[in-house]
C-alpha cells in the first residue's frame, strides 16, 4: 500500500549508493534491504519504545538544548603516516628505537577512554568517539598513541550502555590508521576486577592486538610482578607492545615515608625491564606525583633503565600540567594528556596546554594548537549530554595527597556512599580510606586493590568500626566480598605482606594463598561458553563473544538478553539515548548500515486508566503510537 511505497522511497533515499549518486540499474535488485520492511518495522517499534520509555519514564519530554559537535574538514594525507606505520614497519624494537631517537616530547591522548572514565563514570558512547576518530588522527597525527580501550571501558559499555567494545575497537581501528591504539590491562584482573584463569587473560591480549590493539599498558595492582610476567609475556607473543607499569603512590620528596622510596621505584623498574617488557610505564592513578618528585623519578629511570619512560597522572590537584614539564625536562619520552575540553580535575591534564607549553622550546610537541582545538571544541559540545554522570568536582584539590584516592575512584565514591545512605558521612568515609589503607601496611591503591579500601572504608563507617574496636565489634560480621578477596590473596601480594591479624579477622577459618592465583584457576572452558551462548541466544559465538563472556558472564547474559528482548540502540545519537525527545523534535536513528529512521515525537499522551501513556511520532513522514506505561 501506501505506506510501503513510502517506506520503499525513504529507504532509497537514505541508502548510502543512492545518497552517494552511484547507483546503477541493478541497485534495487542488489540491495535487498531497501525491501526489508519485516524487519525494519520491528526495529522501528523497538526504537519508538525506547524513546517513549525514556520520554515517559525518565525525562518527561524536558531536555535542553544540545549544540551538534562539529567535526572539523582534515585533510586525508595526513592519514598515511604514523606511529602506527612505524610499528608495523619495524616491530616492536625498532618503534622503541624510533622514540629514543625523537627529541620532541610524545603525546598520549587519553580522550577515550581514561579521561571519560574519570570524568563521566565511563559513559562516552562509541557513537560519539567514531565521529570524531579520523579527524583526530589526521589533524593530531603527530600523536604518539591514543589510549582508547581497557580499564572500565569494557564492563560499563556492556553493563550500562548496552554496546560491544569489541565493535569500537573495530570502528576506531578502521578510522586510524595511522596511530598506535592503546588500551590499559589490570595483569591477571584483565578488564575486570579479579584474577581471571591465565587461557582467559591469553585469550583476551590475543583478541585486542588482533582487533587493532598495538600498546598494552599492563599493571598490577599492588605493583606485583609475579602478578604481572604472565600478561607481559602473551602480549610479547603479540609482537605487540608491552608497556610494564610502575603504580605510584606515597611521596618520593617525603623521606619520612620510606616504604615507596626513590629506591624501590627504580628497582621495579629494573625488574620489570627484566621481563622483556619494551616500555616502563609510570601510572599515576591518584595524582600523587608532585612536579618536584616527577623529576626527580623519570631522572633517575632515565639513568637506570634504557627503554622508553611513558607517564600517566591525573590532574586532580592541579599539578598535572607541571608534572608532565618537569617530567620532559627530565627527558620522559611520553606523557599523557587530554583534548582540553575533557581534561583537568580527576581527568589528564589538558593536551593542548602541553602542546602550547613546549612551543620553541627543545622538546616542542610539532602538535598544531589551532588543529587540536577544533577537536576540543567537538568534545566541548559532546560533553553536556553526560553531565548526568560528571561528579560536582569543581576545583583541584590538594586533599587528595593526603587520601591517595585514584582519579575515577574519587569521582565516584562519593555517589557510591550516597547509594549506602552515607552521603552525610562522605568526610568521614575520605578519612577511613587513609586509615584502611594505614591498617593495610599502606599498599598501592588502584583497581582493583582500591576498591577493596574503598569498600572497606564504607564498611567501617557504616559499622562504626575503628581500627581499635574492629577485633572485637568485628569479629562476627561478613565482610565485603573485595576486602574477602584482598586478604585472600586474589588480588596478589601486597609489598610487605598482609597484617595477620586483620587478615584473621576477615577470612575467618578460610586460608589465603601465597602463589599467583592464576596457577590455581582451572583454565576457562571456552567450549561450554560457545554452547551456551547457542542455545540460549540462537547465535553463532565470535572469540569476542566468549572472552567477554568469560570476564563477564552475568553483564554478558544480560546484554545479550537486552539487545533481544528491546534492541540495539547502539547507532542512536548519544542526546536522544539519554535524553530522548522533546515534544516536535526530530532527529534520525540510524537502525543498521544505511537505514535511518526520521523520528519525530508529536505529543506525549495523557495519563490513561490503565496507568499508561499514547506516545506519538511521526516516522519518516508516517503517523505512529506507542503505548507506555508510566511506572512514575
Ligand atoms: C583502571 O584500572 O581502570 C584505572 O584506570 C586505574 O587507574
Ligand atoms: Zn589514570
Amino acid at each position: 500500500g501506501v505506506k510501503t511505497n513510502t517506506d520503499f522511497l525513504i529507504n532509497v533515499l537514505n541508502h548510502p549508493t543512492f545518497k552517494a549518486g552511484q547507483c546503477d540499474t541493478n541497485f534495487i535488485a542488489e540491495n535487498k534491504s531497501l525491501t526489508d520492511f519485516k524487519s525494519k518495522t520491528d526495529k522501528e517499534l523497538r526504537v519508538l519504545s525506547f524513546i517513549g520509555e525514556k520520554v515517559v519514564n525518565e525525562t518527561k519530554g524536558n531536555k535542553q538544548e544540545y549544540d551538534v559537535p562539529v567535526v572539523p574538514k582534515f585533510d586525508e594525507k595526513t592519514l598515511q603516516f604514523g606511529t602506527k606505520q612505524i610499528l608495523d614497519q619495524k616491530g616492536a624494537k625498532g618503534l622503541m628505537d624510533w622514540i629514543r631517537g625523537q627529541q620532541n616530547l610524545l603525546i598520549t591522548d587519553t580522550t577515550m577512554r581514561d579521561a571519560h572514565q574519570s570524568l563521566m563514570a565511563t559513559r562516552v558512547r562509541t557513537v560519539d568517539m567514531k565521529k570524531i576518530a579520523r579527524a583526530t588522527a589526521a589533524m593530531a597525527p603527530e600523536l604518539f598513541s591514543l589510549e582508547m580501550w581497557g580499564g572500565a571501558t569494557f564492563d560499563v559499555a556492556f553493563r550500562f550502555l548496552k554496546e560491544n567494545p569489541w565493535e569500537r575497537l573495530d570502528v576506531i581501528r578502521e578510522r586510524v590508521p595511522n596511530l598506535l591504539l592503546q588500551m590499559l590491562i589490570r595483569g591477571s584482573n584483565g578488564v575486570g576486577y579479579k584474577n581471571y584463569p591465565d587461557n582467559v587473560i591469553k585469550a583476551l591480549v590475543e583478541e585486542a592486538a588482533m582487533r587493532g590493539i598495538d600498546v598494552f599498558r599492563i599493571f598490577d595492582s599492588l605493583n606485583w610482578i609475579d602478578g604481572m610476567k604472565y600478561t607481559i609475556d602473551q602480549v610479547l607473543q603479540t609482537g605487540k607492545v608491552a608497556e610494564a607499569t610502575i603504580c605510584y603512590t606515597g611521596d618520593i620528596l617525603d623521606e619520612s615515608r620510606d616504604k615507596y622510596s626513590l629506591k624501590y621505584y627504580v628497582n621495579m623498574a629494573k625488574e620489570l625491564e627484566k621481563t622483556g617488557a619494551h616500555m616502563i610505564g609510570i601510572k599515576d592513578m591518584s595524582a600523587l606525583l608532585k612536579p618536584y618528585a616527577a623529576k626527580k623519578l623519570v631522572t633517575a629511570l632515565k639513568n637506570e633503565v634504557t627503554i622508553p619512560i611513558h607517564l600517566h597522572t591525573h590532574d586532580t590537584t592541579g599539578n598535572g600540567v607541571s608534572a608532565m614539564l618537569m617530567a620532559a625536562e627530565a627527558g620522559v619520552d611520553i606523557v599523557d594528556a587530554a583534548f582540553s575540553s575533557m581534561s583537568g580535575l580527576s581527568s589528564q591534564p589538558s593536551l593542548n596546554s602541553i602542546v602550547a607549553a613546549m612551543q620553541n622550546s627543545n622538546r616542542d610537541t610539532g602538535i598544531n594548537l589551532d588543529h587540536i582545538q577544533q577537536i576540543s571544541d567537538y568534545w566541548g559540545n559532546v560533553r553536556p549530554v553526560y553531565k548526568q554522570f560528571e561528579s560536582d568536582l569543581k576545583t583541584a584539590s590538594a586533599e587528595i595527597y593526603k587520601y591517595e584516592i585514584p582519579g575515577g575512584q574519587y569521582s565516584n565514591l562519593k555517589p557510591q556512599v550516597e547509594s549506602f545512605g552515607l552521603g552525610h558521612k562522605f568526610g568521614e568515609v575520605k578519612e577511613m580510606y587513609k586509615t584502611v589503607n594505614d591498617m593495610l601496611g599502606d599498599i598501592i591503591k588502584v583497581t582493583p586493590s582500591s576498591k577493596a579500601v574503598g569498600d572497606m572504608a564504607i564498611f567501617m563507617v557504616q559499622n562504626e568500626l575503628t581500627p581499635e574496636n574492629i577485633y572485637d565489634k568485628g569479629k562476627n560480621l561478613a565482610y565485603p566480598d573485595s576486602i574477602i578477596s584482598y586478604f585472600k590473596g586474589l588480588m596478589g601480594q601486597p609489598q610487605g605482606g598482609f597484617p595477620e591479624p586483620l587478615q584473621k579477622l576477615v577470612l575467618k577459618d578460610e586460608k589465603p594463598i601465597t602463589c599467583r592465583p592464576g596457577d590455581l584457576l582451572p583454565p576457562e572452558d571456552f567450549g561450554e561458553i560457545d554452547t551456551h551462548l547457542r542455545n540460549k541466544y540462537k547465535i553463532k559465538p565470535s572469540k569476542s563473544d566468549i572472552v567477554s563472556y568469560a570476564l563477564y558472564p552475568k553483564v554478558i547474559d544480560e546484554y545479550f538478553d537486552y539487545l533481544q528482548k528491546t534492541g540495539d540502540f547502539s547507532r542512536m545519537g548519544s542526546d536522544v539515548f539519554f535524553h530522548g525527545l522533546k515534544e516536535n523534535e526530530t532527529c534520525e536513528v540510524e537502525i543498521e548500515d544505511g537505514k535511518i529512521l526520521i523520528v519525530k515525537l508529536l505529543e506525549i499522551g495523557k495519563l490513561q486508566n490503565d496507568g499508561q501513556r499514547n506516545v506519538i511520532f511521526e516516522v519518516n513522514g508516517n503517523r505512529r503510537e506507542v503505548s507506555i506505561k508510566d511506572t512514575a
